[in-house]
């Protein structure tokens, strides 16, 4: 990586916040200087951000790293922060939920009033079913309300929960209900895919059979399909949570208590359970929130259409907006159902201000063209945000332009799952954005980019991300494996590779760092390619791609070569109405060595339908690698869509 082309991308574009932005922006500039002259204090008084039963002695206690602790000795209840705070502060009637549910007309209005009656309710129903602090409950949940109602009860109770995302498999769900040794499953007889109800509960039927921790499955009635029924451990949440007591007292529990164990899909490993707690996730998720979308509670509506079940909808559906009292919309289904301009629609019915979504999606929505969006009104939108995988610059400026009116600020915001929170992201009322670049770490951050000796990487640089301070949302460690915690995170660089005593935590992806010092994030180190003994990234040949007219979408993979170690093999997409003429290929490779250099031409480019992606979004490499090489496919489990290999496969054999 330290020796990543001189000649990269020149992205030279740049977008100051709007004025009226920035006058009235939450957070300025100042923030930056606070939390460099004292990160500690600084983190402090974001946390008073938060109601705390009991007061923090100390904020971060970091004498057994890479282990953190942060707000040693505080107290807080999270679901009190996020539902009953804004309740006795009188703002109980405002929405807290606008719910669009897949089918058409299918919708639901639930006040911070509601919301609260209906953690209760589900909070003393758990408590009927055996939950209390410290036990685990997987949730395994259609994007409903009552996925956002179980994580708050859990939350309410001092229990942990493990949101497992509702596409995965009997394998994927036992083996994370299994690791966490839940004790509780909630689910639904099912959800709505596509128009069609699509089953949940036999999955967990399955699940359960093979995890003897289970005692009980609580079950969501939304489809009203026959379901298996096992008495003794099946309880339908309309008996039970609906007729519960719609009081409970709030005990607060320890800042440190676990809040939840989210599971990352690892690509071959067993997957991890990665373990975040309450008072330092709280407050970076609640800050975060409220600087990056620059949150107006009165009179913004705020939109992330990521699913529940990943870390995207913990920290910016459930406990960012919610800490915060936004409003804001949660909807069901694809963007495609049942018309490519849902999301416009659902944007102009609710008047939406803030929305939040991924490259994936964005990427798609250039694919299907610009005239979808254009016959919607997106007027009411003010910032538009972006998260999960770099964000190719002429994706950004097709985000700004068609669906920001070449009006709002972009936020490209960079995280993880183990972050808990965002970490890198543009300020909106303070940075120039530049399209592609993450631009720097957010006040209280220090995030930093490496060379192989973890010295920071000057300016023009590319190499390692990695973060050199703990921070408040910081994952504690893998549940039940403190060893793979350290040997996946902290032993790459620094005081856990044996190197000096400052503990460093490698994030596994790569980056750059321009001249102007802004940061730009180049995907996963293991993606990197080495092309005649140049380390060349995929995103950045794939961003070349992007940017020529023709092209929605692109994956670069690096396949062996005799010659060249690896050469550049891209899979691409086309536009919507583009031909694909037998002249592109030669076309977009000569547009790659103008853009990038002749080093970085792909040796083959190949026009798809379609790429492989997890469920999640993002795209699979691996598997257009093995496409590339020639082998048989590595593992599919994880593909969102497994016959979409099958398409690429063919396309290659017939060499198109
Ligand atoms: C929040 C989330 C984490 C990985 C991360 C990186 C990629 C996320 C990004 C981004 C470039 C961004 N990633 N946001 N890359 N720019 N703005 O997605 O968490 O599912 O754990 O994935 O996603 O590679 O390391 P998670």
């Amino acid at each position: 990586m330290a020796d990543t082309l001189a000649n990269l991308l020149s992205e030279t574009r740049q977008f100051p916040p709007p004025d009226e932005l920035a006058a009235n922006a939450n957070v300025k500039a100042e923030a930056y200087d606070r939390a460099t002259e004292d990160r500690l204090g600084f983190w402090a008084e974001q946390a008073k951000r938060l109601h705390w039963n009991q007061e923090w002695s100390e904020v971060l206690d970091w004498s057994n790293p890479p282990f953190a602790k942060w707000f040693i000795g505080g107290q807080l209840n999270v679901a009190y922060n996020c539902v009953d705070r804004h309740v006795e502060a009188g703002r109980g009637s405002k929405v807290a939920i606008y719910w669009e549910g897949e089918p058409a007309g299918d919708t639901r209005e639930i006040t911070y009033a509601d919301l609260q009656q209906l953690v209760n309710q589900a909070a003393n129903a758990l408590t009927d079913l055996g939950v209390s602090a410290g036990d685990r409950v997987a949730i395994y949940l259609p994007m409903i309300p009552e996925a956002v109602v179980a994580m708050l009860a859990c939350a309410r109770l001092g229990a942990t929960h493990s949101v497992v995302f509702g596409g995965f498999s009997v394998e994927a769900l036992s083996g994370r209900i299994d690791d966490a040794n839940a004790k509780v499953v909630i689910t639904a007889d099912g959800g709505y895919r596509r128009g069609k109800p699509s089953a949940l509960k036999p999955t967990v039927d399955e699940a359960a059979e093979r995890c003897p921790s289970v005692e009980k499955v609580l079950v969501v009635r939304r489809t009203g399909e026959d379901v298996a029924w096992t008495e003794g451990r099946d309880v339908w949440w309309h008996e039970t949570v609906e007729r519960a007591d719609t009081a409970h007292t709030a005990q607060p529990f320890d800042a440190e208590n676990p809040l939840f164990i989210l599971y990352t899909s690892g690509t071959t490993a067993k997957p991890k359970g990665i373990l975040h707690t309450s008072g330092g996730y709280l407050t970076q998720a609640s800050w975060t929130y409220n600087a990056v979308f620059d949150l107006k509670p009165d009179t913004d509506v705020y939109w992330c259409t990521a699913d529940i079940g990943w870390v995207t909808g913990h920290s910016y559906i459930v406990y960012g907006p919610l800490s915060n009292g936004a409003t804001q919309v949660i909807y069901e289904g694809t963007p495609d159902t049942p018309h490519r301009g849902r999301f416009w629609e659902i944007v102009d019915k609710y008047k939406v201000t803030l929305l939040y979504t991924a490259p994936t999606a964005i990427r798609t929505f250039m694919k299907w063209g610009d005239d979808i969006p254009a016959k919607f009104d997106l007027s009411s939108l003010r910032l538009i945000g972006s998260v999960g995988e770099p964000i190719n610059p002429e994706a950004w400026i097709w985000y700004r332009k068609n669906i920001g009116g070449d009006r709002t600020p972009v936020v490209d915001t960079w995280w993880q799952t183990e972050t808990g929170a965002i970490m890198i992201s543009p300020l909106p009322g303070v940075t120039s954005a530049k399209p592609g670049s993450a631009m720097t770490p957010l006040p209280g951050i220090s995030a930093d980019v490496v060379d192989d000796e973890a010295k920071s990487v000057p300016a023009g640089g590319g190499g390692f991300l990695v973060i050199r301070e703990p921070w408040p949302s910081m994952l504690r460690t893998i549940w039940g494996d403190d060893q793979r915690f350290i040997d996946t995170y902290w032993s790459r660089f620094g005081a856990g590779a044996g190197n000096g005593d400052e503990w460093i935590y490698f994030a596994g992806d790569g980056a750059k760092r321009d001249d102007d010092g802004h940061l730009w994030l180049l995907g996963r180190v293991d993606d990197v390619m080495l092309v005649s003994g140049h380390n060349i990234s995929t995103t950045e040949v794939e961003s070349a791609l992007v940017s020529h007219p023709k092209v929605a979408e692109a994956a670069v993979v690096g396949a062996t070569d005799p010659t060249t170690t690896q050469a550049v093999v891209a899979f691409v997409i086309l536009r919507g109405g583009v031909d694909d003429g037998d002249e592109l290929a030669q076309e977009l490779r000569n547009h790659v060595a103008k853009t990038i250099g002749p080093i970085a031409k792909p040796r083959q480019i190949m026009v798809v339908p379609e790429l492989p992606k997890t469920r999640s979004g993002k795209i699979m490499r691996r598997l257009l690698r093995d496409v590339a090489e020639n082998r048989s496919l590595g593992d599919v489990t994880t593909l969102q869509d497994s016959s979409v290999m099958d398409l690429i496969s063919d396309g290659m054999k017939t060499g198109k």
